[in-house]
């Protein structure tokens, strides 16, 4: 089955740029020249036409002007392996790439070499209705696959806000979230199965296509989210889930976000599990504003709230306990929405929230913290704080009920880059004080590298990098991410 919608990639967001991120430049020496042009004279004959390119058209799409790049586009597994062993062989970096919807850097070529674009991998082998299972090669759309697998009755979770363009493979190599994570856990939690390319070129496969099964170690939690420094996925086996049959969508608003966030840590205390827990905060509603919701001036901030069930009746009786407990916490209005148009029309707001930040001032650097439920509205007042001390805005959103907050902060001139930095480091450090986490699901990758060590002891780092030294002895499987 090829994927039931074509991929529109129109509205993905253009390349990052290595060097906007801090600490760029920091990451060994770029590839030769000579090396690269060897290894497209070497792989030009093993791939389909037009699937090694370095012309200026695909140099541009991607974000890059260096000369010394290569675009591979390889059709089959069999292409891949030909690809990795050759960039081995040649000593030329390579680079595995999804649809570039990464928050993290994690798909940029940071020492030049061969990006591998996995996006004409993009059928959807099998939608099992019996197994309750789906395999899907790893250029495949997201959206795609949960139309395929919601035409037959089932659900597939992970719906990071990227999935109309993002792809399968991206998802497994960030470990992607989205805001039903809160119910259903993110992508680590439904791959069941994996055809892998090691970065030595060979293929192997690792998981099940059952949903149980404890064989070995668990390879499969190890390379979902390994941010593609462990070697690529061509294929991926999910586990599927009955379709919810009832899905109730509500807006909460709220005078302060304090209330928002005290109404998020009750809700979670009260029985219930609503599927998605999401929070904007004053600066995020500003930011959304003319974007189709319409809210009364005291209103400064709102919760997104899903709840999804087998009945009408079981989900209707929870947005009884919902609304009780947000009123309780103070809440000024809850609204329902009446049908699938007025839901979709929430989530388009809560879905342009990332993109509407980026234009509030110009420019944003944007995060993706957790800390424990119980301590959110400490967190998000804390970083405030930080943020009015630095002279900068900070906006907060995201998925609450997690704890997983999209710290944001904005800023106009390019010249306040060393004071946004600075920030973005003592939120971070907040958050990890806190209790918390640097990344819920963007990764690390070139954007925290500089942050690792401030979770993470020098034990932990020193195995990590031993696993990777051990699949990658050359290192030239996308170099230069996680570790500082
Ligand atoms: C979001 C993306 C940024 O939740 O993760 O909007
Ligand atoms: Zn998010």
């Amino acid at each position: 089955v090829r994927a039931v919608a074509p991929p529109d990639r129109s509205s993905a967001p253009s390349a990052l740029r290595a060097d906007s991120f801090k600490g760029a430049g920091d990451f060994g020496p770029r590839v030769e020249r000579a090396a690269v042009a060897a290894l497209k004279a070497a792989l030009v004959a093993q791939l389909p036409e037009g699937g090694l390119r370095d012309d200026p058209a695909t140099l541009a799409a991607f974000g890059h002007d260096e000369s010394n790049t290569l675009f591979a586009f390889p059709e089959t597994t069999a292409q891949v392996q030909a690809i990795v062993r050759a960039c081995m062989a040649h000593g030329v970096p390579v680079t595995p790439v999804g649809a570039r919807s990464g928050k993290s850097g994690g798909s940029l070529p940071v020492r030049g070499g061969l990006s591998l674009c996995l996006e004409k991998l993009d059928h959807i082998l099998l939608v099992d209705d019996q197994n309750l299972i789906a395999v899907a090669q790893a250029g495949v759309v997201l959206g795609a696959l949960h139309a395929a697998v919601e035409a037959k009755g089932l659900f597939y979770a992970p719906d990071p806000n990227s999935l109309d363009w993002c792809t399968l493979g991206g998802n497994v190599a960030e470990n992607a979230g989205g805001p039903r994570a809160l119910k259903y856990g993110v992508t680590r939690d439904h791959v069941i199965g994996l055809e892998w390319v090691l970065p030595s070129g060979e293929a192997i496969r690792l998981g099940r296509r059952v949903h149980k099964g404890v064989t070995g170690y668990d390879l499969l939690g190890l390379f979902v989210g390994s941010e593609g420094t462990l070697g690529v996925a061509t294929e991926v086996t999910v586990k599927l889930l009955p379709l919810p049959k009832v899905v109730l969508t509500a807006l909460v608003l709220f005078q302060q976000v304090e209330q928002a966030a005290q109404a998020s840590t009750r809700l979670l205390q009260s029985q219930l599990l609503p599927r998605c827990l999401e929070l904007l905060d004053d600066v995020a509603l500003a930011a959304v504003k003319g974007a189709g919701l319409q809210l009364p001036q005291a209103s400064q901030a709102v919760l997104l709230i899903e709840l999804d069930g087998p009945t009408e009746d079981s989900v209707l009786a929870e947005a009884q306990t919902l609304e009780a407990v947000c009123r309780a916490e103070g809440a000024l209005e809850v609204r329902v929405a009446r049908d699938e148009t007025q839901r979709a029309g929430l989530w388009a707001v809560r879905k342009s929230v990332s993109g509407a930040l980026k234009l509030f001032e110009g420019r944003k650097v944007s995060e993706d913290v957790v800390v424990p439920r119980a301590r959110l509205g400490e967190a998000i007042a804390r970083f405030k704080a930080l943020g009015a001390a630095a002279r900068l805005t900070v906006a907060t959103y995201g998925h609450a009920g997690d704890g997983n907050l999209h710290t944001n902060v904005l800023y106009s001139k390019a010249e306040q880059k060393p004071e946004v930095d600075a920030l973005v480091a003592a939120i971070a450090r907040e958050a990890v004080a806190l209790g918390g986490t640097l990344t819920g699901e963007h990764g690390i990758g070139v954007a925290k590298r500089h942050l690792l060590t401030l979770e993470q002891g020098p034990g932990l780092i020193a195995v990590q990098k031993s696993v990777k030294a051990a699949l990658d002895p050359l290192g030239l499987f996308n170099p230069g991410k996680i570790f500082p």
